[in-house]
């Protein structure tokens, strides 16, 4: 059976500034890649507090809140807009990195959650949300491959 395209989402994947600093963004990257996921919008930037605080805004209330937005905001992140939400899920692994299994990212490269590396959309919504925030229109680039539509 073979996914329609209708049935392709978009989803928003982060590399935090702990993933930036300790040089995991190849990595990280990589593992999208080699999952099969399409590469559509990569960008590296210092994320400002008001962008922070309306990306995180569901966590408002939240105790960890304010660690969080000073986290996010402490080094530039990388930004990636590739396919479906899920599986994406699935790849980083549990927020909690202990919790994570071997073999997700956070399994792989995390200690704790306070510094878990990488941000997966959690819903559909969400990622067409999280992506119209932080890509300009222009800034993705709709592309298919030469030979055959592997990656959709
Ligand atoms: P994310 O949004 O970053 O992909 O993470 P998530 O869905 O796995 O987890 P969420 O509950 O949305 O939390 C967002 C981020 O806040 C930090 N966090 N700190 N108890 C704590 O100190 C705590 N809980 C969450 C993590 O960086 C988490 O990824």
């Amino acid at each position: 059976l073979v996914a329609s395209l209708e049935q392709v989402e978009q989803t928003y994947i982060m590399v935090k500034p702990d993933g930036v600093q300790r040089g995991l963004v190849g990595e990280i990257i990589s593992r999208f890649e080699r999952k099969g996921f399409k590469l559509t919008g990569l960008k590296l930037f210092q994320c400002p507090k008001e962008l922070a605080e309306e990306h995180y805004k569901d966590l408002k209330t939240k105790s960890f809140y304010s660690t969080l937005i000073d986290y996010i905001t402490s080094g530039p992140v990388v930004w990636e807009g590739v396919g479906v939400v899920a599986s994406a899920r699935k790849l980083i692994g549990s927020t909690n990195p202990l919790q994570a299994e071997p073999g997700t990212i956070r399994g792989d490269l995390a200690v704790q959650t306070g510094r878990n590396v990488v941000h997966g959309s959690d819903s559909p919504e969400n990622g067409k949300r999280e992506t119209a925030l932080w890509f300009k229109e222009g800034e993705l680039c709709e592309w298919t491959p030469a030979q055959a539509p592997w990656l959709m």
